[in-house]
């Protein structure tokens, strides 16, 4: 065995304590105790709850929907463990086609409101199903984050329902566009790397 396949083949160090601190309507009520925040946003349905749950190995930490568009708002989640304590937190889903107007329209504000003025964010996870191609949101979102200097990953999940063909043709595509990665919330492939970057910004 390599190094590299030693590596991949430890289990994932899960974060572990993880409790559900509270659901939040705005950003002005959020906690504000200077905890570092990992935020994770994403079209909905694209996994961004299964995703919470995935990384703290704890089955619907955040209930993961079977009806889209469920998750409304802000869902703060604390993180203690081995190193600092930090928060994660569950922004609502965006582009939800059947959600009326003027509800779209608030949670747009809501997650952009919450991506400018959250100051203690070290680092955003922009999450969509690796089978669609990104769109307007994601692509707003990415380039905003890159214009005022705010880290991202942009991460592809529902892996697992992608053929081996087709993995290696976005893999080879991605290698162009650093700060993407593949993603299962089932499998669990992508979730070790996904953490090591999480801690690494928590510190
Ligand atoms: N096969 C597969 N299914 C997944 C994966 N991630 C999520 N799902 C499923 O996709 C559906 C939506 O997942 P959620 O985690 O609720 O998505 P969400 O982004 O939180 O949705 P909203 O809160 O509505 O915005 C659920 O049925 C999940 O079980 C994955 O990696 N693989
Ligand atoms: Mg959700």
């Amino acid at each position: 065995m390599n190094p590299e396949q030693a590596k991949s083949s430890r289990p994932p160090l899960y974060l572990r304590k993880a409790s559900f601190v509270g659901s939040f309507p705005e950003l002005r009520l959020c906690p504000r105790d200077g905890l570092p925040v990992v935020a994770i946003t994403g079209r909905s349905n694209s996994g961004k709850s299964s995703l919470l749950s995935a990384l703290c190995d704890r089955k619907n930490l955040a209930k993961a929907s079977t009806m889209p568009g469920k998750t409304r708002t802000i869902n703060y989640f604390r993180i203690d463990g081995e190193g600092a304590p930090f928060y994660l937190v569950d922004l609502p889903g965006y582009g939800y086609a059947r959600l009326a107007h003027t509800e779209r329209e608030r949670l747009r504000k809501l997650i952009d409101e919450f991506l400018i003025g959250c100051e203690t964010m070290r680092l955003l996870l922009v999450v969509l199903d690796a089978r669609r191609n990104p769109g307007a949101e994601e692509k707003s979102i990415l380039a905003h984050c890159q214009d005022i200097g705010r880290r991202f990953l942009f991460v592809r999940t529902k892996w697992d329902r992608l053929r081996s063909g087709e993995q290696r043709r976005l893999r080879d595509k991605w290698r162009a566009e650093p700060g993407t990665m593949a993603l299962s919330n089932r499998t669990r492939e992508g979730v070790s790397e996904l953490l090591a970057e999480l801690r690494s910004v928590v510190g």
